[in-house]
């Protein structure tokens, strides 16, 4: 039996991008897409409307009006799909630096995990069209995070996952404190803690052509902080007793 999927996809300013990837993900059967959009200037937040009437239904947006942000889009998303009917909520960034035909690799791996990570960091992963300089500070920002929060994974600040719904149900997502791509470390710090079992397939990422890029200073700063912040907070640290389900 196919598992159902959602996809949810934070936008801003990505409208000549959605559509592609949009495209791409149709082609799978069982999936689904939530365009959450934060009132882009450039209109990506129609052109998903009109995505949505093209295939029937199967795409569809949450407009969000105040406190743009990433992790805050995303909480917003995973809320409202958490009240849908699929097995597998997934995310992944709309500047097609995720491939969609990849999707049906992390889906299959659900199986026997609670989230899956499409990762560049386990054999057969791998990065096109990154400058030396990202390729070290990507490679430098995993490494000081699995050593400050002990996370397992390789690739921990990967933004194309996979959650079986039942897992991204049990997490605390109210709590969460992160706004940027911090958000991706936190929501998986607080996941192993909670005993979620995580895995990780690889996958070959492509350095966006079109649009701009939004990670900025401020962002950087918060990544920065954010490991020590995860390791004292009680809250994330909190260990749950594992589920056997
Ligand atoms: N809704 C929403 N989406 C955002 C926001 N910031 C970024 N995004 C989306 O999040 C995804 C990742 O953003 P990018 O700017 O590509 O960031 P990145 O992939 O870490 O950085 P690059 O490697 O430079 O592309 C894209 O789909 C963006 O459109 C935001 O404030 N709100
Ligand atoms: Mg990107």
């Amino acid at each position: 039996m196919s598992l159902s999927a959602l996809v949810i996809v934070p936008t801003y300013n990505e409208r000549t991008n959605i559509p592609v990837l949009v495209a791409g993900l149709m082609q799978h059967e069982h999936v689904r897409v939530l365009v959450v959009d934060d009132n882009s200037p450039d209109g990506t937040g129609a052109l998903a409307e009109e995505l949505g009437r093209t295939y029937n239904g199967r795409v569809s947006v949450l407009h969000r009006t105040t406190n743009r942000g990433f992790g805050r889009s995303y909480i917003d998303g995973m809320k409202q799909a958490l009240g849908e009917d699929v097995d597998v909520i997934c995310q992944m960034d709309a500047d097609l630096s995720h491939d969609p035909a990849q999707l049906p690799d992390l889906i299959a791996a659900i199986g026997a995990a609670d989230m899956v990570i499409g990762s560049r960091y386990v054999r057969g992963g791998t990065i096109v069209n990154w400058p030396f300089k990202r390729h070290v500070l990507s490679r430098f920002a995993n490494t000081y995070i699995r050593t400050v929060t002990r996370v397992s994974a390789h690739d921990c600040t990967s933004g194309y996952r996979c959650w079986k719904k039942s897992a991204l149900a049990s997490l605390p997502l109210d709590a969460f404190f992160s706004d940027g791509y911090s958000f991706l470390v936190e929501m998986l710090f607080v996941a192993h803690r909670r005993g979620c079992r995580i895995a990780e397939v690889p996958i070959t990422f492509v350095e966006r052509r079109e649009g701009e890029s939004k990670v900025s200073r401020a962002v950087l700063l918060e990544s920065a902080v954010t490991p020590w912040r995860l390791i004292s907070n009680p809250e994330s640290s909190r260990k749950a007793p594992r589920r056997t389900s």
